[in-house]
C-alpha cells in the first residue's frame, strides 16, 4: 500500500491557461508557498500543503500513481485519461471532486463550413482528428457510428486542410480558431471546466484531514462568490 504522508501534495499546471487561476484559488483558500514559481516544487508555508508544477497531461497519472493527492486539471483531460484507463481494463484511479468555475470550454465535433450538417450518422466512414481519442471513441460508439479516429497531439484544427482528416474533435471556447480554419462546431461531446481532482479512494492518514479542510474552504469561497 502507499506510504503514509503528513503533507498534502497538489499538482497544478506549471504554465498555461489553468496555471494562474489555480494558484490564485489555492491562495484564496489560505495556502502560501515559498516563492519558486520557476521550480517544479513549491513548499507550503502556511499549511503542510505543497505544490507540484507540471504539464496538465501529467496530472491524472500523478494522482493515479499516488505521487500527488490532488490536482487542478481540465475535466476534458481527466475524463480522457479515465476513459482510456477503462478501455484498457484498468480500475478507476481518480475522480473530479469540485468544479472550479474557470477554464470553461467544450469538446466539440467541427466540420468544414460547407457541410450541410444532418447529424452524427454523417460521420460514418470519415477520418476525425483529435487529441481526445478515448472520449471520441466512446461518443462514436454511443451514437452507433463507425468512423476512423486519427490521434494528433496538437494543431488538430489544420488537419482537414492538410488532408490528414475530414473533420476534427477539439476544444472550443470563443470559436475563433475554428472560424479561422473554415470549420464549424456541430456537436458537443463534453462541457468542461477546471476541476479539483482527487483519488478514487479516500486517504487514511493525516492528509485526509487536510483534504477535508481544503474542500471546506473551497466550498466557503464559492458560497461567497455566488
Ligand atoms: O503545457 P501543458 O501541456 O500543461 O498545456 P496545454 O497546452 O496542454 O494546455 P492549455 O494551457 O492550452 O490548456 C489547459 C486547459 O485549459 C485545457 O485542458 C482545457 O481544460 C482548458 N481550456 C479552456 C482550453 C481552452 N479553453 C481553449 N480554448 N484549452 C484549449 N483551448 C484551445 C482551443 O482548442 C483552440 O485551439 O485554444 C484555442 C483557442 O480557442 P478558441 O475557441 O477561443 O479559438
Ligand atoms: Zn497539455
Amino acid at each position: 500500500s502507499a506510504p503514509t504522508r503528513d503533507r498534502l501534495r497538489i499538482a497544478i499546471q506549471k504554465s498555461g491557461r489553468l496555471a494562474d487561476p489555480a494558484r490564485s484559488l489555492l491562495a484564496a483558500c489560505g495556502l502560501s508557498w515559498r516563492q519558486s514559481r520557476d521550480k517544479l516544487f513549491c513548499f507550503g508555508e502556511s499549511l503542510p500543503v505543497d505544490l507540484l508544477l507540471v504539464r496538465d497531461d501529467d496530472i491524472p497519472g500523478l494522482i493515479a500513481d499516488g505521487v500527488c493527492d490532488l490536482g487542478v486539471v481540465g475535466l476534458n483531460e481527466l475524463d480522457e485519461q479515465a476513459k482510456a484507463r477503462r478501455q484498457l481494463g484498468l480500475a478507476d484511479a481518480y475522480q473530479p471532486l469540485r468544479g472550479l468555475g474557470f477554464g470553461q470550454c467544450r469538446l466539440m465535433i467541427a466540420v468544414p463550413e460547407e457541410w450541410d450538417w444532418q447529424g452524427p450518422a454523417q460521420l460514418a466512414g470519415r477520418r476525425i482528428a483529435t487529441s481526445y481519442p478515448a472520449i471520441l471513441a466512446a461518443w462514436l460508439k454511443d451514437k452507433g457510428v463507425d468512423a476512423q479516429v486519427v490521434e494528433l497531439s496538437g494543431s488538430v484544427e489544420i488537419a482537414p486542410k492538410l488532408g490528414t482528416a475530414d473533420l476534427i474533435c477539439d476544444l472550443v471556447s470563443s470559436g475563433a480558431t475554428l472560424a479561422a480554419n473554415q470549420l464549424k462546431p456541430v456537436e458537443t461531446l463534453l462541457d468542461s471546466e477546471a476541476v479539483l481532482a482527487g483519488p478514487a479512494h479516500a486517504l487514511d492518514d493525516a492528509r485526509a484531514g487536510l483534504m477535508a479542510m481544503l474542500l471546506r474552504r473551497l466550498d466557503g469561497l464559492s458560497r461567497v462568490q455566488d
